[in-house]
């Protein structure tokens, strides 16, 4: 903790807070009847520290993205230099700045060959935001002014802006806004624990894959300009596909040359044992957007990959891309995120992911015997544990998210970070986390369980 942060009233900031701060995705009401925020006060490796001096395991690395671990002073170190040499300058009318254009091939290197061009932005929303606005202009210039229509998968999610909404099969954000806009279509999510039923996840994974094409084909190939994915679906309830799901997707989109999105947003940087979660999960997307991971949350920063192919069109053809932020590339935040890419390298935590992973998931497996876990699944350092009513049949507790809730709350008084995606508990601890520390977070998931199983018990 910093000398200053010894002075802080913890008692009256959540006071201003209960006054004056509107959060988002919270109900108000009932946060504020709760006795309002838990202050978090500064932060270590993978453990952060509330206003009370609680020490609690981040297993869930911020909100998926502090990957490097927290308190990197290197970071701030570039940060601050970088404030002081240039802290803005934009890059809008032929202009760059250093970190900005550093950045940029910095990202292409770390990807594949085809992916040499970078467009910034502040955040996955508007990265997901560029996407739209580029594949449609892309197609008009191509010729192709139906292709419009955009698919992707209930419960995936692509951001909060209104666009990226839409992109994304959120039932709740889309019917507190009204109707979703046109264009904008959701097939089922490739989730074998809640839909696979007696088939074998292979057989489902095609089966999923199976919607993509009926949609396809629903709303016209001609007009359909894009799917759009998550390689493994992460605020649904880390939904991994069987390994048929995404190959069987690529094929049925080139047959109909429809584009492919790869939302690397929570995936990307090294989160499931390779750099990309497309190269986890085969497939070879045509644009790739990302995020979080990419400063590890230590600035607020965005970006999208686009192929060779589409950019040498895009550019030929294009005429003024009426599209940028005003932070779009901000230096600082570029300086951050090229730092952080150097940290993944150097300390080869993309490597180190992976050979977390079977550790990882063994660790997971040891809460199979309990008796409300109907499955524990992960990839890399990407975790779920399914509560279950009844473990044979993969039952499900009434009033979906009501006792992830419940198990969600037990994690918090044990100090463990864990976030219910409805009935659905995951983990997305930081790479840097040891096996010890991995058996801590287990044990308390464990904790958590218990409590849980003994508030509901009786509905077994
Ligand atoms: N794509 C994916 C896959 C995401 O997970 C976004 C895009 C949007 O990124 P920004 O930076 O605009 O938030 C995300 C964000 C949760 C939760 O509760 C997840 C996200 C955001 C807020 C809450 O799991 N993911």
């Amino acid at each position: 903790m910093s000398a200053h942060q010894k002075n802080i009233n913890i008692a009256e900031v959540v006071q201003h807070d209960i006054d004056h701060h509107f959060h988002p995705f919270t109900d108000h009401k009932a946060f504020h009847a709760a006795g309002g925020p838990r202050v978090i006060t500064h932060a270590d490796g993978v453990y952060i520290w509330d206003g009370k001096g609680n020490k609690i395991l981040d297993g869930f690395s911020g909100l998926w993205c502090v990957n490097v671990g927290y308190g990197r002073k290197e970071l701030a170190e570039v940060a601050y230099r970088q404030m002081l040499d240039l802290p803005y300058y934009n890059t809008f009318f032929k202009t760059t700045t250093v970190p900005t254009t550093e950045l940029a091939a910095k990202i292409s290197s770390v990807l594949p060959k085809r992916f040499q061009h970078i467009f910034f932005t502040n955040s996955g929303s508007e990265s997901n935001d560029t996407i739209v606005r580029f594949v449609r202009h892309y197609w008009k210039l191509k010729g192709k002014p139906y292709r419009q229509h955009f698919i992707g998968r209930v419960r995936g999610y692509h951001g909060s802006t209104m666009v990226a909404a839409n992109l994304g099969g959120m039932a709740g954000m889309h019917e507190q806004v009204g109707t979703e806009f046109p264009g904008f279509h959701h097939v089922q999510q490739p989730y074998w624990y809640d839909f696979g039923g007696d088939k074998t996840p292979e057989e489902f994974g095609l089966e999923a894959a199976a919607a993509v094409e009926k949609k396809i084909l629903e709303v016209g190939p001609e007009n359909v300009a894009a799917f759009i994915g998550e390689p493994i679906q992460g605020a649904a309830g880390v939904l991994i596909p069987p390994t048929t799901y995404w190959p069987e997707v690529q094929r049925i989109c080139r047959k109909y040359g429809v584009l492919i999105i790869s939302d690397e947003v929570i995936c990307g940087f090294g989160r499931t044992g390779k750099w990309w979660g497309f190269q986890s999960l085969g497939f070879e997307p045509d644009i790739v957007t990302m995020a979080k991971g990419l400063s590890s949350g230590y600035q607020p920063i965005g970006a999208v990959a686009f192929a060779d192919t589409l950019i040498k069109d895009f550019f030929a053809l294009g005429g003024e891309f009426y599209h940028g932020m005003t932070y779009a590339g901000h230096p600082v935040a570029a300086a951050v995120a090229l730092k952080n890419i150097e940290i993944i390298e150097d300390e080869k935590l993309v490597q180190r992911v992976a050979e977390l992973a079977p550790y990882f998931a063994k660790a997971l497996a040891s809460l199979n015997d309990h008796p409300i876990v109907g499955e524990t699944r992960s990839l890399g350092l990407l975790g779920a544990i399914e509560l279950s009513n009844d473990k044979a049949k993969r039952g499900r507790f009434k009033e979906s998210g009501r006792v992830g809730t419940i198990c969600r709350d037990h994690c918090f008084k044990n100090n463990l970070i864990m976030r219910a995606c409805w009935d659905t508990m995951v983990l997305a601890p930081p790479f840097i986390i040891t096996k010890k520390e991995i058996d801590d977070m287990v044990n308390l998931a464990r904790l958590a369980l218990d409590a849980t199983y003994a508030d509901v018990k009786a509905e077994m």
